[in-house]
């Protein structure tokens, strides 16, 4: 496979920007070697700029659950963009896709659109230390909300990838008033709460984990957060910023019954483009201005081109039988793994929830941030290249969600199965 061109792109690109990319897990640094700069996206499929075609199971991190230049996403952004691109003013889009969402997501009673994941979950947790007046979060270990400052204290995906769990540049002042938990482990979030008793305003949580590569939660864990947030007089806060209309429509909070105090989107509900939303109850949400003291706000916030890309998307998602569509493809890009891993006795553990799915390359079960961390990275970055090379595109770092779109086929999978139990044989 020829990285000529994308080579030469990569060495210009680090000359002007920090590692070359935009976004630090697109460098290729937890698994090595030359990321191809990618040229054209069509469905299941992606084409770099040496012309290597690749089954595309990252769909740039989760919103495109359509697949690439799903037609009629293509179509809702072009028409908007010939009516303008954005206007600083209220549309009626906007209405419309938060009245999709919240009919999707009931207990998101009031939300408000923003332009990424990270400023869904800031914008949350600003909102819930409004609300009760306390500092501290509780966070878990090996999870991700984004970049924002409070957030980046053992944080998963990238962070965890490029061995900064905690980031440099993060006052200390700010670190302190994040409290590690660790997912899957009720003891130590009952910990956090009793050692900063009055002090927790929310418990922001990846309902289900995505950014320590996935990892479902344990029976009971979900609902001991609600009670101990209730208990405790602090809020929930799901970051549904993957799971959001991936693993069900009404996303992770449908498919496990606990209804949280505050919900985080971002991915799916842009279709592709830069859309996030963070939403619930109202009493809370009536805490942002205009209505009250809490301040968040934001230039694009609510593009029309963006929104209008976003509500194509969700319109796909309203039709009947796509989410068992995406469990049944779900299911056989798991088989697939399952059975390249049995082919070559290669030790490997796999969570799938829906079609969102991560292979660990270890004997031992993942359910937390340790099990995930004990996972042997090393051969986890062989194993991407061996599949690169064979044309199927996985996440570029053990600590990711790979993902299955309702543009892949049975003959997709059925050929990136061969292909992994190719590069499992070479390990
Ligand atoms: P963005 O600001 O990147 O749109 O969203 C931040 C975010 C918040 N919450 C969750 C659960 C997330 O997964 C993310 C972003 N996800 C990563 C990949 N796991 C984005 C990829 C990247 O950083 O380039």
């Amino acid at each position: 496979m020829r990285l000529d061109k994308s080579e030469r792109l990569f060495s210009r690109a680090r000359r002007i920007i920090p590692g070359g990319v935009n976004s630090p897990v697109r460098s290729f640094g937890a698994v090595g070697g030359t990321p191809p700069f990618i040229v054209r996206g069509g469905g299941s499929r992606i084409w770099d700029a040496d012309g290597n075609e690749y089954v595309d199971f990252v769909g740039s991190w989760g919103p495109l659950i359509l697949g690439h230049a799903h037609p009629a996403v293509v179509e809702a952004a072009q028409k908007a963009a010939a009516d303008g691109a954005s206007f600083g003013a209220p549309t009626e889009r906007e209405l419309e896709i938060a009245e999709m969402i919240a009919r999707a997501m009931p207990a998101m009673e009031m939300l408000r659109l923003v332009n990424s994941g990270t400023e869904a979950a800031m914008s949350a947790v600003r909102a819930a230390r409004a609300y009760t007046g306390r500092s501290k979060i509780v966070k878990f270990n090996g999870a991700y909300h984004g970049h924002a400052d409070g957030f980046l204290v053992k944080a998963g995906s990238g962070a965890a990838a490029h061995g900064v769990p905690t980031s440099a540049g993060v006052p200390l002042g700010y670190a302190a008033e994040t409290l590690i938990a660790e997912y899957n482990d009720p003891p130590s979030v009952e910990a956090a709460f009793d050692a900063n008793v009055n002090q927790v305003a929310a418990v922001i949580v990846e309902p289900i984990a995505g950014n320590m590569g996935v990892v479902p939660p344990a029976d009971g864990f979900l609902e001991g957060l609600r009670t101990l947030c209730d208990d405790n007089g602090a809020l929930l806060i799901f970051d549904e910023v993957i799971t959001g209309f991936r693993v069900a429509r009404g996303g992770a909070q449908e498919r496990c019954g606990v209804t949280p105090d505050l919900t985080c989107l971002g991915k799916i509900i842009g279709g592709g483009l830069p859309v996030g939303a963070y939403g619930g109850r109202a009493d809370i949400m009536r805490m942002m201005s205009p209505l009250g003291p809490a301040y968040q706000a934001g230039t694009l916030s609510g593009n029309p081109i963006a929104v209008a890309a976003g509500i194509a998307c969700l319109r796909e998602l309203e039709k009947p039988g796509v989410y068992e569509t995406l469990e049944a493809l779900g299911a056989q890009a798991e088989v697939g793994l399952r059975a390249a891993a049995g082919a070559s006795d290669v030790p490997l553990a796999v969570n799938r929830v829906g079609s969102m799915l991560t292979a660990f390359f270890t004997s031992a079960p993942v359910a937390s941030w340790d099990g995930a961390a004990g996972s042997d990275a090393e051969r986890y970055a062989a194993f991407f290249h061996g599949l690169l090379e064979r044309g199927v595109y996985a996440a570029p770092s053990q600590f990711e969600a790979a993902f299955v779109s309702l543009a892949h086929t049975p003959n997709d999978l059925a050929f990136a199965g061969e292909q992994a139990r190719l590069a499992m044989e070479a390990l």
